[in-house]
Parts: C-alpha cells; structure tokens; sequence
C-alpha cells in the first residue's frame, strides 16, 4: 500500500463511493451503509458513538463532507495511539 497523502485522499474517495452506492441516495451514506464501511474498513465498533454526532445537518444519511469529518477525528485519535505505540517499540 502506497503511503503518499494523494493516495491515501483517493482511498478516502473510493472508500465513500464504494458503500454510498449500495442504499437510497448513490452519492451520501444513510446510517447502514456508513456501519458497514465503518466495521469493514475502519474494523472499530467504538466508532459507533461518533456516528450520531455525525450527521451533521440532520438530514439522516452522511454526506462527503461530513464523512471525511469523521475521518479527521478517527485519523488524530489514530494518529495518537500510533505515537504511542511506535514510541513504545522503537526506543
Ligand atoms: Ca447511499
Ligand atoms: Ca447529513
């Protein structure tokens, strides 16, 4: 897996697009899809908490916007526990 930012970006993308696709509205993600792009790709069921806050405008499906929202959050959190354990195995 390439480790480049525009790859990662292109991912973020067809990742979207690859659940957005499967119910109601091809181009925002109602509250099934997002769980099984969450359980499938991200493979974190504490993730669900962030899930109601996430819908941002109400309107009960998650757009890309509000997706890659969620990203941001999971990817600081990730970021820290990374720290954390890279730290822990490299020094
Ligand atoms: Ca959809
Ligand atoms: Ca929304």
């Amino acid at each position: 897996m390439s480790a480049s930012l525009t790859q990662a970006m292109a991912d973020l993308i067809v990742v979207f697009y690859k659940y957005s696709g499967n119910e109601g509205d091809k181009y925002t993600l109602t509250k099934w899809e997002l769980k099984n792009l969450l359980q499938n790709d991200l493979c974190s069921s504490g993730m669900l908490g962030i899930m109601r806050e996430l819908d941002d405008n109400k309107d009960g499906v998650v757009d890309f916007k509000e997706f890659v929202v969620l990203v941001t959050a999971v990817t600081i959190a990730a970021n820290d526990f990374f720290l954390d354990w890279y730290k822990s195995n490299n020094e």
